[in-house]
């Protein structure tokens, strides 16, 4: 049982990657341990340049993520923990798995839909292609397993179709991973608009929760949470009331209970408003050690330096081997 995942250094990690990925990394390192394999983890720069990026920060960005990652549990003795573009096998697959990759089923992902929309200078070929380089970041390991929220399910099934039809053309080379979605926690929302999912590029700051926001921070974006109108206020789940289920959600995700058990353990709220405390409560007590671990990691770039060095190192004896399969059964490069 072999896991990868990615998680780009845009911006500030918000709790839908906290609760969509970010738990599913820490319990994923222990479960393939367990399984007498590993879990890789890494932080995908160079996905992030397929959108405006500033080079100055783009380091920056990549430090606070990893520090996020391993404040939350991460364990860099147990889990390969890695920067993409200290992987050249990864770009170098790309190349390769764009052979058999449609224009087609490129131009019908969503992702590339919804930020070529709001590009307002270029669209870049990198940003169409972005689905070949996570194709080429999971299939260079051979990993059975892609934890991932449920925004990224069509680039994983697009995975998945790249690989079998990488197989049936040049012999069964790589593995066709299996999409790991959370059963609670996979599509948190916005909280000022929740029927769009809380975003680092999409969405608003009041409606979007940091990883790294203050506990008081934290408190007033939940207080300001859009809910319902319904009279009297019902805390249960339902079409018609997205910004209630969504805080269900998130109250369920944390506290590791089913929503129905959420529901049951309101069932004598006087309204939302309690619903509102009992989240940013959680939500508090579950970041609050995060951030603390978050500052000593982050003061120390030498040392996430050494972790990335120290990943990239055990990444290449899973790499090379698949690289050099794959250029064997494409009749690329030297004879072997
Ligand atoms: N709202 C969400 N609910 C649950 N899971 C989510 N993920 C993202 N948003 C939610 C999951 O987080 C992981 C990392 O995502 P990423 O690498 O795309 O990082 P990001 O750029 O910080 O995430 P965003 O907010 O999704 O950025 P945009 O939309 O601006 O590109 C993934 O597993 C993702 O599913």
């Amino acid at each position: 049982m072999r896991i990868f995942s990615g998680i780009q250094p845009t911006g500030r990690k918000h709790l839908g990657n906290y609760l969509g990925a970010i738990v599913q990394y820490v319990e994923g390192q222990q479960r393939a341990a367990d399984a007498g394999d590993v879990a890789i983890y890494c932080v995908v720069d160079l996905h992030a340049m397929t959108v405006p990026w500033e080079p100055a920060e783009m380091r920056e960005r990549v430090y606070d993520t990893a520090a996020v990652l391993l404040a939350a549990g991460l364990d860099p003795e147990q889990c390969i923990f890695i920067r993409q573009s200290d992987m050249p096998e990864h770009t170098e697959l790309a190349w390769h798995l764009g052979a058999v990759t449609s224009h087609g089923d490129l131009n019908r992902m969503h992702q590339f839909k919804e930020k070529s929309a709001r590009q307002r200078d270029l669209i870049s070929a990198d940003l169409f292609t972005y689905p070949v380089l996570m194709a080429a970041d999971v299939l260079a390991y051979r990993a059975n397993e892609v934890p991932v929220g449920d925004d990224q399910r069509q680039h994983v099934e697009l995975m998945r179709d790249v690989a079998q039809r990488f197989n049936d053309r040049f012999g069964e080379v790589l593995v066709v991973p299996e999409l790991r979605i959370p059963s609670v926690g996979a599509r948190i929302m916005d909280l000022q608009d929740p029927t769009s999912k809380m975003s680092t590029t999409g969405g608003s700051v009041e409606g979007t929760v940091y990883v790294l926001d203050e506990p008081k921070a934290v408190e007033k974006k939940f207080k300001r949470a859009v809910t319902d109108s319904e009279d009297p206020p019902r805390i249960v789940r339902g079409a018609s009331k997205p910004g209630v289920s969504n805080l269900i959600d998130i109250l369920s995700a944390t506290r590791g209970m089913t929503p129905d058990e959420v529901e049951a353990s309101l069932a004598d709220a006087r309204g939302y408003g309690d619903l509102k405390v009992a989240t940013a409560d959680a939500v508090n007590e579950l970041l609050a050690p995060v951030r603390e671990r978050y500052t000593a990691l982050r003061a120390d770039e030498d040392a996430l330096e050494a972790i990335f060095a120290a990943g990239a190192e055990k990444a290449r004896a899973i790499t090379q081997p698949t690289l050099r399969d794959v250029r064997a059964a494409m009749g690329i490069g030297p004879r072997t």
